[in-house]
């Protein structure tokens, strides 16, 4: 006890120079002067690390004194973004450490940029998991992240000749990541292959699984803490290695090259993130990877509920388990392997806890993406889940034609087996039958996965079905990202309540026509576009002026996305400033584009799409005769630091999706509350946005969600002429005004030759006249501004702390349990 004061004495008056100095003398053993900007972020990072721990270990001995119910949250993506910053912010020493740092010769900001960003996700779906578990710390949730941890992430973007190189992104190289503790003690073993083997018991069979090969899964724990709360959470990856470590005197050589090849296998499943351009039916590591992180997981939890001398059967009144889409579904049959074959339990009460405790998340309703395994290929990973599959099928088919006999069109319908060649899981079935809830991200997602993507299934259980539109979490996404808005925000609400309630925003609705907000609004917007400005110019040598309109457009680049039309517009813009008068010219609005977002390695046509717009930009940005009314940039490699800079700069964001295929999108959310204007179709939370900010405050064109299918139908059977304005837009690049036209043929023949499935040429006239609009508004700057703070202030409801109150009250009857000070 007395060192526990101790050492806490010790922290409280040590100054923050002190700390990092130490640091970097006894931890780094460097003594030398100068200091070196590396060296002294990591030194930074484990003097706010150690500030960390004491709340981390009182957190979780809290939690265990309590018992209470818990969320484990598995996902196979985390995006976390850099942590000193919002670990300091949200510890609340920010005074602190900037004048610590200040003192010894450097600025916080600064050191931050130090900081590799790790990207183990691909973008979307992986933000929102850490959007997810910053809220459930701040809410004060007893909540576990579990994942995978990648040796590889998300691979670097260069931009080479106009076109995209993927680099590895080994991010543990090179340097010590302060932000995570192995915890040696933490490992659990993981079977693959093997063979089902029956024994007699009494009159009853009992399966166990057995041979194949094992691997060890390793844990590393990382804190997440809450916003000015004590309580701090825990994201757990896993990490493969070799289940024994290979005696040399034992070995021959044979044997030796046999354990070190065994080795490797057993390394490089948690080698690579795999990218979202296909679904991976056949991609065996695919599979291995997300067995390995649901067993390690499943048996922390069921070790976990041992320790506390519970019984299986009270599984679903103290865990809950939410799965992030359907990558970790093999939960199912593997939690009721453990019940069955390990716990001695019987079916029924198996399958009744397994159910209650799991809750399946769908984020996509494209065919393409939904994820189905060849069945030859489970038999032989994992045969006794695959049994186990057969069972669960069997047993839901049984109710199915209980309820609707002879109805063999929703048998097949409803099959969790899809009897093609060879026969499939489809994963996604799977999670529904063995789920109590099944939820959309946003409402017309929602609809969607119940009307069109699963129609018996929400006929068969339309309960089990839920909304639960997604959030972002204020903390990053505006506190941290936008110093200049939060203080303004801080000001005018009189406090910074804000940062955990952002519906105190609609306070500023009443204001929006203010000079005084109006001006300071409008100042702040200012510094956010220089300092884009600034990284523009540093990445990619371009001049822009912070008085243009700032018209960003960054997210992964998919056909489904549109950068196509983006671009295309864009082209078309061109042809107009360069076919206009000197008189016509002063009149029009000048605009930055800005493009962001990595393609898929293997994904052709995304990659031609950023060729093209480098090759646009190329001509644009080097044609005189346009000067500052039109520029064209993509910057390289976005990831979450590059976000934290372009979004609070956007005047303009663009979300354009064909209707009905983006399930949600969440940057739209962040845009809006960093006070840019949306330019979007009626797609994913654009719509939910539009009711709560207003439509008249959104720029929206294109296709409605049940228009597009008769559409393409009606294009197929007699296809429209081209508008006029696109078919110039072809012609110029078909002449080869941006390069060899062969370049750009695969893009060109898939709207023109192929079926133009994603509605482009529909689109393009309303999409040209959407932007007429923003231009005419942008002139008028009192409007533009008003426009821009009502949206800002109508955002509360896309706080990730609404989206985890939802699923904690609907889906985890969770309860907060707050640590004391
Ligand atoms: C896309 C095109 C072609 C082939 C596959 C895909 C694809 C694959 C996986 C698309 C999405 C995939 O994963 C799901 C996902 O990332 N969904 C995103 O989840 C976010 C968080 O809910 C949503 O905001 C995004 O709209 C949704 O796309």
């Amino acid at each position: 006890k007395r060192q526990h004061a101790l050492a806490q004495e010790h922290l409280k008056v040590e100054p923050v120079e002190a700390s990092v100095l130490r640091h970097v003398q006894y931890t780094l053993a460097r003594r030398h002067q100068p200091l070196t900007a590396p060296d002294l972020y990591l030194a930074t990072a484990l003097s706010v690390r150690e500030r960390l721990i004491e709340r981390w270990t009182d957190t979780q001995s809290y939690y265990t004194t309590k018992d209470p119910k818990r969320v484990c949250y598995l996902s196979l993506e985390y995006l976390v973004g850099r942590c000193l910053q919002n670990t300091i912010h949200n510890l609340g020493v920010e005074n602190e450490y900037t004048r610590g740092i200040a003192a010894l010769g450097y600025e916080l900001e600064d050191l931050a940029a130090e900081e590799h960003d790790p990207a183990l996700g691909n973008g979307g779906l992986g933000r929102l998991a850490s959007c997810f578990l910053d809220s459930m710390a701040t809410l004060n949730y007893p909540a576990w992240g579990y994942g995978l941890r990648y040796r590889y992430g998300m691979f670097e973007q260069r931009i080479e000749r106009g076109q995209q190189r993927e680099v590895p992104d080994y991010w543990l190289q090179g340097h010590t990541n302060p932000w995570e503790v192995q915890r040696l003690d933490i490992s659990y073993p993981v079977r693959f292959y093997g063979h089902v083997h029956a024994v007699r018991q009494g009159c009853n069979l009992r399966y166990q699984w057995e041979g194949g090969e094992i691997v060890k899964a390793q844990a590393f724990d990382s804190p997440i803490p809450g916003y000015r709360t004590r309580n701090t959470n825990t994201m757990r990856l896993w990490s493969s290695c070799a289940w024994d470590e290979f005696d040399l005197n034992a070995f021959n050589a044979g044997q030796l090259a046999a354990a070190s090849e065994a080795r490797v296998r057993a390394e490089s499943i948690s080698a690579v993130l795999y990218p979202n351009d296909h679904t991976d039916a056949g991609k065996e590591l695919r599979l291995k990877q997300q067995f390995f992180f649901v067993s390690a997981t499943l048996q922390d939890v069921v070790r976990r509920l041992k320790r506390s001398r519970r019984p299986l059967a009270e599984l679903p009144d103290k865990v809950a388990i939410q799965l992030n889409d359907t990558h970790p579904t093999i939960a199912i049959p593997e939690l009721m392997r453990i019940m069955l074959d390990v716990e001695g339990l019987e079916w029924a009460e198996a399958w009744s806890i397994s159910t209650r405790t799991f809750a399946y998340t769908n984020h996509t309703i494209l065919p393409e993406a939904l994820e189905r395994w060849p069945v030859p290929l489970l038999e032989r990973l994992l045969p006794r889940h695959m049994q186990i599959i057969y069972e669960i099928n069997h047993r839901h088919l049984q109710e199915v034609e209980a309820r609707w006999p002879h109805d063999t069109e929703r048998l097949s319908a409803l099959s969790i087996i899809e009897e093609s060649f060879p026969k499939m899981v489809r994963m996604a079935v799977l999670a529904i039958v063995g789920s109590h809830s099944v939820n959309g991200v946003a409402e017309i997602h929602t609809g969607l996965v119940r009307t069109r993507l699963f129609p018996q299934l929400a006929d068969m259980w339309p309960e089990r079905f839920n909304n639960k539109t997604n959030g972002v979490t204020p903390r990053r996404w505006l506190l941290l990202a936008n110093p200049s808005l939060a203080a303004l925000l801080t000001k005018w609400l009189g406090g910074q309540g804000w940062v955990t309630d952002i519906e105190r925003l609609r306070i500023l609705k009443a204001h929006a026509a203010n000079p005084d907000l109006q001006q300071e609004w409008a100042a702040s917007k200012r510094v956010n576009k220089l300092r884009l400005a600034d990284y523009i110019q540093r990445h990619c040598g371009v001049e822009v002026s912070a008085d243009a309109l700032f018209d960003v457009h960054v997210k992964r680049i998919h056909e489904y996305k549109r950068q196509l039309l983006n671009i295309l517009s864009i082209v078309h813009r061109y042809n107009v400033i360069k076919a206009a008068s000197p008189e016509e010219r002063a009149h029009m609005v000048p605009h930055v584009k800005v493009f962001a977002g990595k393609a898929a390695a293997g994904y052709y046509l995304a990659k031609r799409v950023i060729h093209l717009i480098n090759s646009v930009a190329a001509v644009v940005n080097g044609d005189p005769d346009v000067g500052p009314l039109l520029k064209v940039v993509f910057l390289a490699n976005y990831n979450v630091s590059l976000a934290e800079v372009i979004i609070p700069a956007s005047d303009i964001s663009q979300h354009i999706s064909t209707a009905g295929m983006e399930a949600s999108g969440t940057s739209n959310m962040k845009f809006a509350l960093n006070g840019g204007l949306i330019l979007g179709t009626m797609d994913g939370a654009n719509i939910e946005i539009a009711d709560a900010i207003g439509r008249h405050n959104m720029f929206v064109f294109g296709a409605a969600a049940e228009d597009t299918d008769g559409l393409r139908r009606e294009m197929a059977y007699q296809p429209p002429p081209t508008d006029e304005r696109l078919q110039q837009v072809y012609s110029c690049i078909e002449a080869g005004a941006f390069g060899p036209a062969s370049d750009f043929r695969a893009i060109l023949d898939s709207l023109q030759h192929g079926n133009d499935f994603y509605l482009l040429a529909h689109d393009f006239p309303s999409y040209l006249e959407a932007q007429a609009e923003v231009d005419r508004v942008f002139v008028n700057k009192a409007d533009w501004i008003h426009r821009s703070i009502v949206s800002a202030s109508c955002m509360g409801r896309f706080s990730s702390d609404r989206t985890i109150s939802e699923y904690a009250a609907n889906i985890w009857h969770l309860e907060a349990v707050p640590c004391p000070e």
